[in-house]
């Protein structure tokens, strides 16, 4: 249950003056006054939207080592780098509201804090790398661009270079597929199989539908969300099926059709149970996920270490000198 803002009746007047700062359409910036709920919430989303873009590196990173050309491994890793980039972009923006990335960190580490339900998922052939960057990046571009007009300066700015960034990553995952759907028919079922894995859990990534989504009012008040899941999601059927026509491959929905009234391509139904249980915890890698994610922090201890000491000493010689 969502608690709901109680204004202390000091605060009534800055409570008020907030919304209509938020009603005029402006942005909210770390120094200004903010409700302890919005400051809660975006903590919340955002430090779930960080953890999703620093797990989200796993899937595609075991595939590094055997990508088929130079060409592909060149541009995987340049992706994957770019995600660690968005998840140290969402953890800055997450500091400026007073949350701390240690204690952001130690969260995801004791496997309590969420993360997007996608990368619990195995990537288990080269196919899937493909569509990974045309699925789950065409996600979040269709969810990430709305962000970018978010009520909160920092979040709001930070999607501007990660969309960027992901438009590239998704043009790279459907030229992938689209050169193994002109291949062998043996590449041709290896793509197949990838887009009826991944398509389901990508329209996931939107959250629960509207009735169950127990945030979106607050947020849509608040103008950190601009449109429901739902919405995102029609959106991203929308955009994805024409894409899957012009490579010719079968999405996995055999109640998919067009309805002309609405001009929206309706699907047949989530399965929102598998949805919930890979949320709380019992996906089929959300263990494996998160004690990479603790290894890779723990291995990387003496980084850490070295450039706390490197800055020390910076600091040291730069007093010495004044
Ligand atoms: N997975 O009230 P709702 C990327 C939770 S990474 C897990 O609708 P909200 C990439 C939700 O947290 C980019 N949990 O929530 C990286 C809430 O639980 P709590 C990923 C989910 O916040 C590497 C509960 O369910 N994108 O692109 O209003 C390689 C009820 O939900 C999920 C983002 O992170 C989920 N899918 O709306 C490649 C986008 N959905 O916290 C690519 C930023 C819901 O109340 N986030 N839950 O306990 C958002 O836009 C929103 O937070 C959501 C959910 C639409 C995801």
């Amino acid at each position: 249950m969502t608690p709901t803002v109680q204004a202390h009746p000091e605060d009534a007047a800055q409570l008020a003056a907030f919304e209509a700062r938020i009603a005029a359409g402006e942005y909210i910036e770390p120094k200004d006054w903010m409700p302890e709920r919005y400051r809660r919430q975006l903590i919340r989303m955002m430090s779930q939207h960080a953890h999703s873009e620093c797990v989200g590196m796993l899937p595609e990173g075991n595939w590094i080592s055997r990508a088929p050309s130079l060409r592909r491994k060149m541009t995987l890793i340049a992706k994957v780098q770019d995600e660690a980039g968005h998840g140290h972009y969402i953890y800055c923006a997450t500091e400026t509201l007073g949350a701390s990335r240690d204690e952001l960190l130690d969260e995801l580490h004791a496997g309590k804090a969420k993360y997007s339900s996608i990368f619990n998922y195995p990537t288990l052939n080269w196919a899937d790398i493909g569509v990974i960057g045309w699925f789950v990046d065409g996600a979040a571009i269709v969810n990430q661009t709305v962000l970018a007009k978010a009520s909160y300066g920092p979040y709001a700015r930070s999607m501007i270079r990660i969309c960027k960034e992901e438009n590239f990553h998704k043009r790279q995952g459907y030229e992938i597929c689209s050169v193994m759907s002109a291949g062998t028919d043996a590449q041709r079922a290896m793509l197949q199989d990838a887009v009826n894995r991944w398509w389901w859990p990508s329209l996931m990534m939107f959250g629960p539908p509207d009735a169950a989504s127990s945030n979106s009012d607050e947020l849509l008040r608040w103008k950190v969300k601009r449109y429901t899941n739902d919405e995102l999601r029609q959106r991203f059927i929308n955009l994805t099926v024409p894409q899957a026509q012009a490579i010719n491959v079968q999405l996995p929905d055999a109640a998919l059709a067009y309805d002309t009234t609405s001009g929206n391509w309706q699907s047949g139904p989530i399965d929102w149970d598998e949805f919930w249980a890979v949320v709380k915890g019992n996906g089929p890698l959300n263990r494996e996920r998160v004690a990479a994610r603790k290894a890779a922090h723990d291995n990387g201890a003496w980084v850490r270490a070295a450039a706390e000491a490197y800055a020390a000493k910076q600091a040291a010689r730069a007093t010495a000198a004044a």
